[in-house]
Protein backbone atom coordinates (compact mmCIF):
# COMPACT_ATOMS: atom_id res chain seq x y z
CA UNK A 1 0.00 0.00 0.00
CA UNK A 2 1.41 2.91 -0.86
CA UNK A 3 0.24 6.74 -0.24
CA UNK A 4 1.29 10.46 -1.54
CA UNK A 5 3.21 12.95 0.69
CA UNK A 6 4.91 16.06 -0.78
CA UNK A 7 4.69 14.79 -4.01
CA UNK A 8 6.83 11.39 -3.63
CA UNK A 9 4.63 8.17 -2.89
CA UNK A 10 5.37 6.38 0.63
CA UNK A 11 5.20 2.90 1.34
CA UNK A 12 3.80 1.92 4.37
CA UNK A 13 4.79 -1.39 6.59
CA UNK A 14 1.70 -3.89 7.27
CA UNK A 15 1.36 -2.76 11.29
CA UNK A 16 0.48 0.82 9.91
CA UNK A 17 -2.21 -0.50 6.94
CA UNK A 18 -3.77 -2.40 10.06
CA UNK A 19 -3.32 -0.02 12.41
CA UNK A 20 -5.44 2.06 9.79
CA UNK A 21 -8.63 -0.28 10.87
CA UNK A 22 -8.30 0.16 14.53
CA UNK A 23 -11.20 1.87 15.99
CA UNK A 24 -10.57 3.99 18.88
CA UNK A 25 -12.69 2.93 22.28
CA UNK A 26 -14.49 5.79 23.38
CA UNK A 27 -16.23 7.17 27.02
CA UNK A 28 -19.96 5.75 27.24
CA UNK A 29 -20.66 9.39 26.87
CA UNK A 30 -19.53 9.69 23.06
CA UNK A 31 -20.94 7.05 21.81
CA UNK A 32 -24.42 8.11 20.47
CA UNK A 33 -25.43 11.48 18.88
CA UNK A 34 -23.71 14.79 19.71
CA UNK A 35 -26.92 16.61 20.60
CA UNK A 36 -27.11 14.01 23.50
CA UNK A 37 -24.48 15.24 25.17
CA UNK A 38 -24.18 18.25 28.03
CA UNK A 39 -22.30 20.02 30.21
CA UNK A 40 -22.54 19.77 34.35
CA UNK A 41 -20.77 22.23 35.80
CA UNK A 42 -18.78 22.32 39.12
CA UNK A 43 -17.50 25.02 41.74
CA UNK A 44 -15.15 27.95 41.63
CA UNK A 45 -11.09 26.93 41.11
CA UNK A 46 -8.11 28.48 42.09
CA UNK A 47 -4.38 28.21 41.00
CA UNK A 48 -2.30 26.00 42.46
CA UNK A 49 -0.64 29.09 44.56
CA UNK A 50 0.35 32.57 43.48
CA UNK A 51 -3.42 32.63 43.77
CA UNK A 52 -3.09 36.48 43.76
CA UNK A 53 -0.73 37.06 40.68
CA UNK A 54 -2.29 34.63 38.32
CA UNK A 55 -6.32 36.12 38.93
CA UNK A 56 -4.11 39.52 37.85
CA UNK A 57 -3.46 37.78 35.01
CA UNK A 58 -5.83 36.13 33.83
CA UNK A 59 -8.96 38.98 34.25
CA UNK A 60 -11.18 37.30 32.37
CA UNK A 61 -10.27 33.10 32.55
CA UNK A 62 -9.45 32.75 36.44
CA UNK A 63 -11.58 30.71 38.39
CA UNK A 64 -14.04 29.16 36.35
CA UNK A 65 -15.74 25.72 37.14
CA UNK A 66 -14.30 22.42 36.38
CA UNK A 67 -17.14 20.60 33.85
CA UNK A 68 -18.18 17.53 32.97
CA UNK A 69 -20.10 16.15 30.03
CA UNK A 70 -23.58 14.27 30.86
CA UNK A 71 -26.30 12.51 29.33
CA UNK A 72 -28.88 15.35 28.11
CA UNK A 73 -30.82 16.88 25.31
CA UNK A 74 -28.76 19.71 23.94
CA UNK A 75 -30.79 22.24 21.83
CA UNK A 76 -28.16 24.29 20.68
CA UNK A 77 -28.61 24.92 16.90
CA UNK A 78 -25.53 22.56 15.25
CA UNK A 79 -23.87 25.67 13.36
CA UNK A 80 -21.04 24.82 11.42
CA UNK A 81 -17.57 25.43 13.38
CA UNK A 82 -14.40 26.74 12.16
CA UNK A 83 -11.53 25.43 14.38
CA UNK A 84 -7.75 25.49 14.20
CA UNK A 85 -5.15 22.79 15.76
CA UNK A 86 -1.99 23.29 16.89
CA UNK A 87 0.66 20.40 17.96
CA UNK A 88 3.25 22.19 19.85
CA UNK A 89 6.17 21.06 22.01
CA UNK A 90 7.80 17.36 21.67
CA UNK A 91 6.26 14.63 19.69
CA UNK A 92 4.05 12.07 21.70
CA UNK A 93 2.64 8.88 20.71
CA UNK A 94 -1.62 9.79 20.21
CA UNK A 95 -1.27 13.05 19.03
CA UNK A 96 -2.63 12.13 15.29
CA UNK A 97 -5.44 10.85 17.29
CA UNK A 98 -6.24 13.67 18.88
CA UNK A 99 -6.73 15.62 16.12
CA UNK A 100 -8.78 12.68 14.44
CA UNK A 101 -11.15 12.90 17.41
CA UNK A 102 -11.38 16.25 17.19
CA UNK A 103 -12.54 16.48 13.22
CA UNK A 104 -14.95 13.41 13.67
CA UNK A 105 -16.46 15.49 16.53
CA UNK A 106 -17.06 18.22 14.70
CA UNK A 107 -17.99 16.53 11.48
CA UNK A 108 -20.88 14.77 13.48
CA UNK A 109 -21.82 18.23 14.95
CA UNK A 110 -22.00 19.96 11.67
CA UNK A 111 -20.55 18.29 8.39
CA UNK A 112 -20.02 21.21 6.92
CA UNK A 113 -17.05 22.29 9.99
CA UNK A 114 -13.70 23.06 9.32
CA UNK A 115 -10.86 21.90 10.80
CA UNK A 116 -7.43 23.92 9.89
CA UNK A 117 -4.15 22.87 11.01
CA UNK A 118 -1.11 24.97 11.72
CA UNK A 119 1.96 24.16 10.28
CA UNK A 120 5.10 23.53 12.19
CA UNK A 121 3.42 24.28 16.02
CA UNK A 122 2.41 28.00 17.46
CA UNK A 123 4.62 30.05 14.78
CA UNK A 124 2.12 28.51 12.14
CA UNK A 125 -0.62 30.42 13.80
CA UNK A 126 1.43 33.53 13.95
CA UNK A 127 2.70 33.79 10.62
CA UNK A 128 -0.33 32.46 9.05
CA UNK A 129 0.58 29.05 7.38
CA UNK A 130 -1.90 26.29 7.90
CA UNK A 131 -3.75 23.31 5.95
CA UNK A 132 -7.12 22.26 5.89
CA UNK A 133 -7.71 19.20 7.31
CA UNK A 134 -9.85 17.02 5.52
CA UNK A 135 -10.83 13.25 5.33
CA UNK A 136 -8.75 12.00 3.03
CA UNK A 137 -5.37 14.11 5.43
CA UNK A 138 -6.77 12.47 8.46
CA UNK A 139 -7.31 9.26 7.13
CA UNK A 140 -3.54 8.59 6.57
CA UNK A 141 -3.12 9.22 10.23
CA UNK A 142 -5.45 8.10 12.17
CA UNK A 143 -3.70 5.38 14.97
CA UNK A 144 -0.05 6.14 13.87
CA UNK A 145 2.99 7.82 15.71
CA UNK A 146 4.73 11.31 15.59
CA UNK A 147 3.19 14.53 14.80
CA UNK A 148 3.96 14.67 10.76
CA UNK A 149 0.75 15.49 10.05
CA UNK A 150 1.47 19.42 10.35
CA UNK A 151 4.61 18.97 12.50
CA UNK A 152 5.44 20.79 15.70
CA UNK A 153 7.34 23.52 17.27
CA UNK A 154 7.91 25.36 20.35
CA UNK A 155 7.44 29.04 19.76
CA UNK A 156 6.50 30.76 23.57
CA UNK A 157 3.94 33.36 22.34
CA UNK A 158 4.74 36.29 24.15
CA UNK A 159 5.13 39.51 22.73
CA UNK A 160 2.06 41.63 21.95
CA UNK A 161 3.17 41.35 17.76
CA UNK A 162 3.09 37.30 18.21
CA UNK A 163 -0.39 37.74 20.32
CA UNK A 164 -1.85 40.11 17.57
CA UNK A 165 -0.69 38.06 14.70
CA UNK A 166 -2.30 35.41 16.13
CA UNK A 167 -5.38 37.21 16.14
CA UNK A 168 -5.20 38.06 12.85
CA UNK A 169 -4.60 34.56 11.75
CA UNK A 170 -7.68 33.37 13.47
CA UNK A 171 -9.70 36.62 12.29
CA UNK A 172 -8.68 35.76 8.77
CA UNK A 173 -9.84 31.85 9.09
CA UNK A 174 -12.91 33.18 10.60
CA UNK A 175 -12.28 30.68 13.50
CA UNK A 176 -14.60 29.70 16.44
CA UNK A 177 -11.91 27.99 18.31
CA UNK A 178 -8.19 27.04 18.55
CA UNK A 179 -7.35 23.95 20.24
CA UNK A 180 -3.28 23.84 21.51
CA UNK A 181 -1.94 20.03 21.96
CA UNK A 182 0.77 20.78 24.11
CA UNK A 183 2.52 20.17 27.86
CA UNK A 184 2.88 22.63 30.36
CA UNK A 185 4.39 25.23 28.41
CA UNK A 186 1.78 25.07 25.36
CA UNK A 187 -0.58 24.51 27.82
CA UNK A 188 0.27 28.08 29.33
CA UNK A 189 0.17 29.41 25.83
CA UNK A 190 -3.19 28.30 25.39
CA UNK A 191 -4.34 30.37 28.77
CA UNK A 192 -2.23 33.44 27.48
CA UNK A 193 -3.76 33.47 24.36
CA UNK A 194 -7.66 32.35 25.74
CA UNK A 195 -7.59 35.32 28.13
CA UNK A 196 -6.05 37.90 25.31
CA UNK A 197 -8.71 36.69 23.11
CA UNK A 198 -11.81 37.73 25.80
CA UNK A 199 -9.94 40.97 26.28
CA UNK A 200 -10.07 41.23 22.21
CA UNK A 201 -14.07 40.29 22.62
CA UNK A 202 -13.21 38.22 19.48
CA UNK A 203 -15.05 35.37 20.51
CA UNK A 204 -12.14 32.60 19.73
CA UNK A 205 -12.32 30.08 21.88
CA UNK A 206 -8.80 28.53 23.41
CA UNK A 207 -8.48 24.74 24.14
CA UNK A 208 -5.79 22.40 25.70
CA UNK A 209 -5.14 18.82 25.48
CA UNK A 210 -1.97 17.43 27.76
CA UNK A 211 0.28 16.12 26.03
CA UNK A 212 3.75 15.17 27.17
CA UNK A 213 5.66 12.29 27.24
CA UNK A 214 7.28 13.32 30.42
CA UNK A 215 4.13 11.96 32.50
CA UNK A 216 4.49 15.33 34.19
CA UNK A 217 1.22 17.25 33.21
CA UNK A 218 -0.66 15.62 35.89
CA UNK A 219 -3.56 17.17 38.43
CA UNK A 220 -6.59 15.07 39.80
CA UNK A 221 -8.42 15.74 36.76
CA UNK A 222 -5.38 15.35 34.54
CA UNK A 223 -4.59 11.02 35.13
CA UNK A 224 -2.03 11.33 32.89
CA UNK A 225 -0.57 13.04 29.65
CA UNK A 226 -0.79 11.03 26.10
CA UNK A 227 2.22 9.83 24.90
CA UNK A 228 3.56 8.54 28.27
CA UNK A 229 2.36 5.01 28.25
CA UNK A 230 3.70 4.36 24.85
CA UNK A 231 6.88 6.21 25.53
CA UNK A 232 7.81 4.19 28.34
CA UNK A 233 6.77 0.94 27.37
CA UNK A 234 8.96 1.16 24.07
CA UNK A 235 11.94 2.34 26.46
CA UNK A 236 11.04 -0.37 29.05
CA UNK A 237 11.25 -2.89 26.05
CA UNK A 238 14.87 -1.54 25.23
CA UNK A 239 15.85 -1.40 28.38
CA UNK A 240 14.92 -5.42 29.09
CA UNK A 241 16.40 -6.15 25.45
CA UNK A 242 19.72 -4.64 27.33
CA UNK A 243 19.04 -5.77 30.63
CA UNK A 244 18.91 -9.26 28.87
CA UNK A 245 22.13 -9.15 26.78
CA UNK A 246 24.06 -8.31 30.47
CA UNK A 247 22.87 -10.62 32.00
CA UNK A 248 24.08 -13.09 28.94
CA UNK A 249 27.44 -11.76 28.34
CA UNK A 250 28.14 -10.75 31.91
CA UNK A 251 30.59 -7.95 31.13
CA UNK A 252 29.34 -4.58 30.90
CA UNK A 253 27.46 -2.02 33.03
CA UNK A 254 24.82 -0.19 31.12
CA UNK A 255 24.47 3.67 31.97
CA UNK A 256 21.26 4.49 30.50
CA UNK A 257 19.66 7.67 30.29
CA UNK A 258 16.09 8.66 29.81
CA UNK A 259 13.67 11.04 28.41
CA UNK A 260 12.34 13.40 30.48
CA UNK A 261 13.07 16.70 31.10
CA UNK A 262 12.41 17.62 34.90
CA UNK A 263 10.47 14.46 36.16
CA UNK A 264 11.60 11.47 36.95
CA UNK A 265 8.41 9.26 35.58
CA UNK A 266 9.27 7.60 32.79
CA UNK A 267 12.64 6.56 34.83
CA UNK A 268 10.29 5.54 37.71
CA UNK A 269 7.95 3.76 35.16
CA UNK A 270 10.82 1.73 33.51
CA UNK A 271 12.27 0.57 36.65
CA UNK A 272 8.74 -0.70 37.74
CA UNK A 273 8.89 -2.16 34.53
CA UNK A 274 12.48 -4.12 34.23
CA UNK A 275 13.86 -3.47 37.45
CA UNK A 276 17.64 -2.02 36.74
CA UNK A 277 20.00 -2.87 39.42
CA UNK A 278 19.97 0.91 40.76
CA UNK A 279 17.41 4.11 38.64
CA UNK A 280 17.87 7.41 40.40
CA UNK A 281 15.03 9.37 40.89
CA UNK A 282 15.61 13.02 40.55
CA UNK A 283 13.38 14.27 43.40
CA UNK A 284 14.51 11.78 45.84
CA UNK A 285 18.29 13.37 45.11
CA UNK A 286 17.05 16.96 45.82
CA UNK A 287 15.04 15.92 48.96
CA UNK A 288 17.88 14.32 50.56
CA UNK A 289 20.25 17.24 49.10
CA UNK A 290 22.54 14.36 47.49
CA UNK A 291 25.75 16.27 45.86
CA UNK A 292 27.05 14.45 43.06
CA UNK A 293 29.87 12.20 44.56
CA UNK A 294 27.31 11.01 47.12
CA UNK A 295 25.51 10.22 43.82
CA UNK A 296 28.53 8.41 42.26
CA UNK A 297 29.00 6.52 45.83
CA UNK A 298 26.11 5.08 44.95
CA UNK A 299 26.92 3.36 41.91
CA UNK A 300 30.20 2.32 43.31
CA UNK A 301 28.97 0.74 46.12
CA UNK A 302 26.60 -1.50 43.85
CA UNK A 303 29.30 -2.46 41.62
CA UNK A 304 31.54 -3.06 44.33
CA UNK A 305 28.96 -5.40 45.77
CA UNK A 306 28.10 -6.74 42.70
CA UNK A 307 31.64 -7.56 41.59
CA UNK A 308 32.47 -9.55 45.15
CA UNK A 309 29.73 -11.96 43.77
CA UNK A 310 31.48 -12.39 40.25
CA UNK A 311 28.68 -10.21 38.71
CA UNK A 312 30.84 -7.07 36.43
CA UNK A 313 27.68 -6.39 35.16
CA UNK A 314 24.31 -4.13 35.45
CA UNK A 315 21.77 -1.62 34.54
CA UNK A 316 21.73 1.98 35.70
CA UNK A 317 18.62 4.09 34.69
CA UNK A 318 19.36 7.75 34.94
CA UNK A 319 16.37 10.20 34.23
CA UNK A 320 17.52 13.26 31.86
CA UNK A 321 17.07 15.81 34.04
CA UNK A 322 18.98 14.61 37.21
CA UNK A 323 21.79 17.33 36.71
CA UNK A 324 19.17 19.96 37.48
CA UNK A 325 18.36 18.43 41.03
CA UNK A 326 21.31 17.96 42.78
CA UNK A 327 22.13 20.75 44.70
CA UNK A 328 25.35 22.29 43.42
CA UNK A 329 24.56 21.81 40.06
CA UNK A 330 21.03 23.03 40.06
CA UNK A 331 22.39 25.79 41.59
CA UNK A 332 25.22 25.98 38.55
CA UNK A 333 22.47 25.91 36.19
CA UNK A 334 20.45 28.65 37.21
CA UNK A 335 22.81 31.28 37.62
CA UNK A 336 23.93 30.02 33.84
CA UNK A 337 20.19 30.68 32.81
CA UNK A 338 20.48 34.36 34.76
CA UNK A 339 23.63 34.72 33.29
CA UNK A 340 22.73 33.95 30.18
CA UNK A 341 19.50 35.93 29.91
CA UNK A 342 20.70 38.88 31.39
CA UNK A 343 24.11 39.03 29.17
CA UNK A 344 22.11 37.43 26.43
CA UNK A 345 24.04 39.80 23.62
CA UNK A 346 27.79 39.87 25.29
CA UNK A 347 27.14 35.81 25.75
CA UNK A 348 26.38 35.34 21.96
CA UNK A 349 28.55 37.75 20.97
CA UNK A 350 31.53 35.33 22.21
CA UNK A 351 32.78 32.96 19.49
CA UNK A 352 34.80 29.71 21.89
CA UNK A 353 34.57 27.56 24.25
CA UNK A 354 37.40 28.92 25.85
CA UNK A 355 36.58 32.58 25.70
CA UNK A 356 32.91 31.34 27.32
CA UNK A 357 34.90 30.20 30.12
CA UNK A 358 37.25 33.21 30.83
CA UNK A 359 34.18 34.94 31.13
CA UNK A 360 32.19 33.32 33.11
CA UNK A 361 35.28 33.36 35.55
CA UNK A 362 34.03 36.99 36.49
CA UNK A 363 30.34 36.13 36.44
CA UNK A 364 29.20 33.12 38.36
CA UNK A 365 29.12 32.53 41.93
CA UNK A 366 33.07 30.83 43.41
CA UNK A 367 31.55 27.40 43.79
CA UNK A 368 29.85 27.13 40.90
CA UNK A 369 33.06 27.99 38.56
CA UNK A 370 34.60 25.53 40.91
CA UNK A 371 32.18 22.51 39.86
CA UNK A 372 32.17 23.88 36.00
CA UNK A 373 35.83 23.75 35.51
CA UNK A 374 35.84 20.52 37.15
CA UNK A 375 33.58 19.21 34.87
CA UNK A 376 34.62 17.48 31.39
CA UNK A 377 34.72 19.71 28.16
CA UNK A 378 32.53 18.30 26.68
CA UNK A 379 29.91 17.93 29.44
CA UNK A 380 30.33 21.98 29.86
CA UNK A 381 30.11 22.84 26.74
CA UNK A 382 26.54 21.25 26.99
CA UNK A 383 25.78 23.42 29.74
CA UNK A 384 26.11 26.53 27.41
CA UNK A 385 23.75 25.37 24.90
CA UNK A 386 20.99 27.58 24.32
CA UNK A 387 18.04 27.19 26.65
CA UNK A 388 15.03 26.08 24.58
CA UNK A 389 12.26 29.47 24.11
CA UNK A 390 10.71 29.33 27.58
CA UNK A 391 14.05 29.39 28.63
CA UNK A 392 14.87 25.71 30.07
CA UNK A 393 17.77 24.26 29.85
CA UNK A 394 18.75 21.51 27.03
CA UNK A 395 18.58 18.41 29.11
CA UNK A 396 18.62 16.04 26.25
CA UNK A 397 21.69 16.99 24.92
CA UNK A 398 23.77 17.00 28.22
CA UNK A 399 25.41 13.53 28.36
CA UNK A 400 24.47 12.68 32.16
CA UNK A 401 25.18 9.42 31.45
CA UNK A 402 29.01 9.99 30.21
CA UNK A 403 29.41 12.26 33.32
CA UNK A 404 28.10 9.43 35.98
CA UNK A 405 30.33 6.75 33.66
CA UNK A 406 33.39 8.87 33.93
CA UNK A 407 32.93 9.94 37.40
CA UNK A 408 32.49 6.09 38.44
CA UNK A 409 35.41 5.07 36.82
CA UNK A 410 37.58 7.60 38.14
CA UNK A 411 36.87 6.70 41.36
CA UNK A 412 36.70 2.60 41.01
CA UNK A 413 39.83 3.07 39.71
CA UNK A 414 41.16 4.74 42.69
CA UNK A 415 39.23 2.65 44.76
CA UNK A 416 41.45 -0.39 43.18
CA UNK A 417 44.77 1.14 43.99
CA UNK A 418 43.81 1.73 47.40
CA UNK A 419 43.13 -2.11 47.34
CA UNK A 420 39.31 -1.17 48.11
CA UNK A 421 37.82 -3.43 44.67
CA UNK A 422 39.15 -6.01 42.47
CA UNK A 423 36.62 -6.24 39.90
CA UNK A 424 36.46 -4.95 35.85
CA UNK A 425 34.71 -2.35 35.38
CA UNK A 426 33.42 -1.54 31.54
CA UNK A 427 30.45 0.83 30.66
CA UNK A 428 28.50 1.54 28.43
CA UNK A 429 25.82 4.60 27.60
CA UNK A 430 22.70 4.82 25.99
CA UNK A 431 20.25 7.35 25.55
CA UNK A 432 16.97 6.83 25.10
CA UNK A 433 14.38 9.41 24.16
CA UNK A 434 13.46 10.23 20.61
CA UNK A 435 13.32 6.50 19.95
CA UNK A 436 9.70 5.93 21.92
CA UNK A 437 8.20 9.56 21.09
CA UNK A 438 6.83 8.74 17.53
CA UNK A 439 5.82 5.60 18.05
CA UNK A 440 2.39 4.25 17.41
CA UNK A 441 0.49 4.29 19.83
CA UNK A 442 -0.58 1.56 22.20
CA UNK A 443 -3.89 0.91 22.63
CA UNK A 444 -4.31 2.78 25.71
CA UNK A 445 -2.85 6.01 23.91
CA UNK A 446 -4.69 5.77 20.86
CA UNK A 447 -8.10 5.71 22.83
CA UNK A 448 -7.19 8.31 25.22
CA UNK A 449 -5.80 10.63 22.35
CA UNK A 450 -8.94 10.09 20.33
CA UNK A 451 -11.27 10.61 23.64
CA UNK A 452 -9.32 13.55 24.23
CA UNK A 453 -9.83 14.87 20.99
CA UNK A 454 -13.75 14.27 21.60
CA UNK A 455 -13.49 16.11 24.51
CA UNK A 456 -11.89 19.75 22.98
CA UNK A 457 -14.51 19.07 20.74
CA UNK A 458 -17.54 19.21 23.11
CA UNK A 459 -15.59 21.96 25.37
CA UNK A 460 -15.67 24.02 21.97
CA UNK A 461 -19.46 23.28 21.33
CA UNK A 462 -20.14 23.75 24.74
CA UNK A 463 -18.57 27.52 24.43
CA UNK A 464 -16.25 27.48 27.02
CA UNK A 465 -12.70 29.05 26.58
CA UNK A 466 -9.19 28.42 28.59
CA UNK A 467 -9.71 24.60 29.34
CA UNK A 468 -7.70 21.76 29.03
CA UNK A 469 -9.83 18.88 27.83
CA UNK A 470 -9.83 16.18 31.02
CA UNK A 471 -10.62 12.56 30.63
CA UNK A 472 -10.67 10.82 33.56
CA UNK A 473 -11.00 6.70 35.32
CA UNK A 474 -8.41 5.57 33.23
CA UNK A 475 -7.78 2.54 34.97
CA UNK A 476 -11.30 1.12 33.61
CA UNK A 477 -12.52 0.17 30.40
CA UNK A 478 -12.63 2.88 28.16
CA UNK A 479 -16.31 3.02 28.23
CA UNK A 480 -16.39 3.89 31.51
CA UNK A 481 -13.82 6.84 31.41
CA UNK A 482 -15.66 10.39 32.41
CA UNK A 483 -14.82 13.02 30.62
CA UNK A 484 -14.84 17.02 31.20
CA UNK A 485 -12.53 19.86 31.32
CA UNK A 486 -10.67 22.28 33.73
CA UNK A 487 -9.55 25.99 33.83
CA UNK A 488 -5.86 25.92 32.55
CA UNK A 489 -5.40 28.56 35.20
CA UNK A 490 -6.36 25.90 38.09
CA UNK A 491 -2.95 24.28 36.97
CA UNK A 492 -0.87 27.46 37.27
CA UNK A 493 2.02 29.12 39.54
CA UNK A 494 4.27 31.66 39.46
CA UNK A 495 8.15 30.56 38.25
CA UNK A 496 11.28 32.13 37.12
CA UNK A 497 11.67 31.74 33.37
CA UNK A 498 14.59 33.42 31.58
CA UNK A 499 15.24 36.04 34.45
CA UNK A 500 11.16 37.22 35.11
CA UNK A 501 8.62 35.78 37.16
CA UNK A 502 5.89 34.34 34.91
CA UNK A 503 2.69 32.28 35.20
CA UNK A 504 3.18 28.71 34.39
CA UNK A 505 1.41 25.40 34.67
CA UNK A 506 3.40 23.63 37.90
CA UNK A 507 5.07 20.14 36.73
CA UNK A 508 3.64 17.60 38.53
CA UNK A 509 7.05 15.52 39.76
CA UNK A 510 7.52 12.32 41.08
CA UNK A 511 5.55 12.54 44.72
CA UNK A 512 7.72 10.29 47.20
CA UNK A 513 5.03 9.67 49.49
CA UNK A 514 2.93 8.31 46.71
CA UNK A 515 2.42 4.78 45.63
CA UNK A 516 4.71 4.41 42.34
CA UNK A 517 7.70 5.42 44.14
CA UNK A 518 7.34 3.20 47.25
CA UNK A 519 6.86 0.62 45.27
CA UNK A 520 10.16 0.92 43.79
CA UNK A 521 11.77 1.89 46.91
CA UNK A 522 11.08 -1.34 48.84
CA UNK A 523 12.22 -3.62 45.79
CA UNK A 524 15.65 -1.09 45.00
CA UNK A 525 18.25 -2.45 48.15
CA UNK A 526 17.32 -6.13 46.82
CA UNK A 527 18.13 -4.73 42.99
CA UNK A 528 21.13 -3.22 43.51
CA UNK A 529 22.88 -6.64 44.58
CA UNK A 530 20.97 -9.16 42.39
CA UNK A 531 19.83 -9.83 38.91
CA UNK A 532 16.13 -9.71 39.31
CA UNK A 533 15.63 -8.21 35.60
CA UNK A 534 12.30 -8.16 34.10
CA UNK A 535 11.78 -8.51 30.46
CA UNK A 536 8.60 -6.62 29.21
CA UNK A 537 9.23 -6.96 25.46
CA UNK A 538 7.66 -4.85 22.71
CA UNK A 539 3.90 -2.96 22.88
CA UNK A 540 1.51 -5.27 21.68
CA UNK A 541 -1.23 -3.27 19.20
CA UNK A 542 -3.24 -6.99 18.47
CA UNK A 543 -4.13 -9.38 21.00
CA UNK A 544 -5.49 -10.18 24.15
CA UNK A 545 -6.78 -7.44 26.46
CA UNK A 546 -4.46 -8.18 29.31
CA UNK A 547 -1.35 -7.63 27.06
CA UNK A 548 -2.45 -4.99 24.63
CA UNK A 549 -4.91 -2.52 26.91
CA UNK A 550 -2.31 -2.85 29.54
CA UNK A 551 -1.83 0.94 31.51
CA UNK A 552 1.18 1.81 33.13
CA UNK A 553 2.59 0.19 36.39
CA UNK A 554 2.17 4.04 37.66
CA UNK A 555 -1.15 4.52 36.69
CA UNK A 556 -2.39 1.54 38.18
CA UNK A 557 -0.83 2.23 41.61
CA UNK A 558 -1.99 5.55 41.54
CA UNK A 559 -5.50 3.88 41.38
CA UNK A 560 -4.65 1.91 44.40
CA UNK A 561 -4.08 -1.17 42.01
CA UNK A 562 -0.70 -3.66 41.88
P1 LIG B 1 7.33 18.29 25.88
O1 LIG B 1 7.38 18.75 27.30
O2 LIG B 1 7.12 19.36 24.91
O3 LIG B 1 6.32 17.19 25.70
O4 LIG B 1 8.72 17.64 25.49
C1 LIG B 1 9.35 16.79 26.36
C2 LIG B 1 10.63 16.23 25.80
O5 LIG B 1 10.40 15.07 25.04
C3 LIG B 1 11.62 15.99 26.93
O6 LIG B 1 11.50 14.70 27.43
C4 LIG B 1 12.93 16.32 26.30
O7 LIG B 1 13.86 16.80 27.23
C5 LIG B 1 12.60 17.39 25.32
O8 LIG B 1 11.27 17.17 24.93
C6 LIG B 1 13.49 17.37 24.11
O9 LIG B 1 13.17 18.46 23.33
P2 LIG B 1 13.52 18.59 21.79
O10 LIG B 1 12.55 17.75 21.05
O11 LIG B 1 13.29 20.05 21.52
O12 LIG B 1 14.91 18.13 21.62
Amino acid sequence: MKYRAKGCFVEISNLHKARYGYQPKLPGIFKGSVADVLVETGGGTRAVSDHEEISALFKHSYGRAPVRFVKGRNEKTRDLLNVGVILSGGQAPGGHNVIAGLFDGLKKWNPASRLYGFLGGPSGLIKGRYVEIDADLVDRYRNTGGFDIIGSGRTKIETTGQFDASLGTAKKLQLNALVIIGGDDSNTNAALLAEYFIEKGCGVQVIGCPKTIDGDLKHKYIEASFGFDTAVKTYSEIIGNIARDANSAKKYWHFIKLMGRAASHIALEAALQTRPNICFISEEIEAKGLSLSQVVDQICDAVVKRAENNENFGVILIPEGLVEFIPEVKNLISELNEIMARYKAEFEGIRSFQAHSAWLEKKLSRHSLVLFESFPEGIARQLLLDRDPHGNVQVSRIETEKLLMHLTEKKLLSMKVSGNYAGNFAAIGHFLGYEGRSAFPSNFDADYCYSLGFSAFFLIASGLTGYIASVCNLCAPAGEWLAGGIPITMLMNMEQRSGKKKPVIKKALVDLDGAPFKAFATLRDELALKTCFKYPGPVQYFGPPEICDLTTITLRLEHGGA
